[in-house]
């Protein structure tokens, strides 16, 4: 028993080593534009650590910039207009990769056309206990139970002004706000984030990611986004700076299509506008899953196995809001073609984060060369005109 803990543990500490030293040789090989690199060398290394430990060494590897800098030009037909801001391409990281805005440059590196941070709570908290988060490797998937662990406002605050005052910075950057676990005053949290990252944040997301259990407490929960739109609305407009700063709404995967249809009535209210739809969250079912040893692990599931689900409740919000309010897509999106359904389904723009852990940071590239390679066959001359083309064909 000794011997075999004494072996585990050589056995880690080496991996944490050869990963480490992976992660650098990935900015010495950043010239020789190796194809399989990742896949073939830092993911099988990668996989020896616990998820977390792999998750915080690419976050050190972006923060460094370890990562070769993509030469990857964006098509023209990739360019769109983000809330008034033009960027290179609708690819973009999802929140919890990045949750305190450590990263941001290496990010860009990569080739995201915008970057969103956060999870960010009020004050610093730890989350869970660990393990928390489970790689569901044949399913391409992750669980996850982090507990939004984060170092707070002051400390993210205080990145991301130190960032802006860099003369090359360049990036797009939204912070997803969140709420502590002990909080008397949730939508004060909410308020909070607001005020505080209102100045330096390109946008903000707020969420209503958790589904209820429905029956009696609906009516309830409708008060209860109306207050806290109504809340953060008030507070967006009392800023001195950015009074206009988009916010945006992320919502569940798992939510009923009488909840969605719920949701947009309250947002349609003046004063509970937003200005951007993000869809969606990780999901806590567990359909498609073949791991049935970590299936049993709670948590939100990103990846493949979301997939579907989250593209079908795309064209849901797309029809629903009429096309009214930009969506951003987001859950499993791996390549040029998933990246095009959520865009047919009704997204303006995506996010990938799961992929990211499977791929490496070679597939923003894949993604945004495929995807541009579509348009051009489709003939369409901008991104912007496949948005919703096709959102009847997810539709039950
Ligand atoms: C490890 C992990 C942590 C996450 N943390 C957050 C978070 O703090 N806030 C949030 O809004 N979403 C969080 N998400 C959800 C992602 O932003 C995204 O909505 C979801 O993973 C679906 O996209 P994907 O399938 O491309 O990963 C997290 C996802 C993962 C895998
Ligand atoms: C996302 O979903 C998970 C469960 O799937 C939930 O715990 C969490 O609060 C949701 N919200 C955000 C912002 O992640
Ligand atoms: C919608 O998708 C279907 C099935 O893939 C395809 O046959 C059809 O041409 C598409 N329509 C548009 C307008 O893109
Ligand atoms: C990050 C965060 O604050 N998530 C919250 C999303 O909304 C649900 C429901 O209000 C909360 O339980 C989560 O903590």
């Amino acid at each position: 028993m000794v011997q075999a803990t004494r072996k585990f543990s050589r056995l880690r500490s080496l991996g944490i080593v050869t990963a480490g030293a992976a992660a650098l040789y990935m900015g010495i090989t950043a010239y020789n534009n190796q194809d399989n690199f990742y896949r073939s060398f830092v993911m099988p290394v990668a996989r020896i650590l616990p998820a977390e430990t792999s998750h915080n060494l690419a976050v050190w590897a972006c923060k460094h910039r370890l990562y070769p800098a993509s030469d990857y030009t964006d098509d023209l037909n990739l360019h769109c207009s983000f809330f008034g801001r033009l960027i290179s391409n609708p690819i973009g990281i999802a929140a919890g990769f990045d949750k305190n805005a450590e990263a941001i440059m290496g990010l860009k590196d990569l080739g995201f056309g915008f970057i969103e941070v956060g999870s960010v709570t009020p004050l610093a908290q730890s989350g869970n206990p660990k393990p928390r988060v489970f790689r569901l490797v044949d399913d391409r998937a992750i669980i996850n139970r982090y507990g939004f662990n984060s170092e707070g406002h002051d400390v993210v605050l205080k990145r991301l002004r130190d960032l802006r005052q860099r003369e090359d910075f360049n990036a797009i950057v939204g912070v997803n706000l969140g709420r502590n676990r002990d909080t008397m005053t949730p939508i004060g949290d909410y308020v909070k984030g607001v005020r505080t990252f209102g100045p330096v944040a390109d946008y903000l997301v707020i969420n209503v990611s958790s589904p209820n259990t429905k029956g009696l407490r609906e009516m309830q929960s409708k008060k209860e986004l109306t207050e806290l739109l109504e809340a953060v609305n008030a507070a967006r407009g009392k800023l001195k700076v950015n009074p206009n700063v988009p916010i945006l709404l992320k919502l569940s995967p798992d939510l009923e299509r009488r909840e969605l249809i719920d949701i947009i009535s309250v947002i349609n209210n003046k004063k509970c506008r937003v200005d951007g739809l993000i869809v969606s969250n990780t999901t806590l079912s567990r359909d498609n899953i073949n791991d049935i040893s970590l299936a049993n692990e709670a948590g939100g599931l990103s990846g493949e196995p979301l997939r579907e689900r989250s593209t079908k409740m795309i064209a849901q919000v797309y029809s629903l809001t009429k096309g009214s309010i930009p969506i951003i897509g987001v859950g499993g999106v791996a390549s040029g073609n998933d990246a095009f359904e959520k865009i047919e389904a009704g997204a303006s723009f995506v996010q990938i984060y799961t992929a990211l852990v499977y791929e490496g940071p070679e597939v923003v590239e894949r993604i945004k060369s495929d995807l541009s390679m579509r348009l051009s066959e489709l003939g369409l001359a901008n991104v912007g005109r496949a948005v919703g083309s096709n959102y009847s064909k997810y539709l039950p």
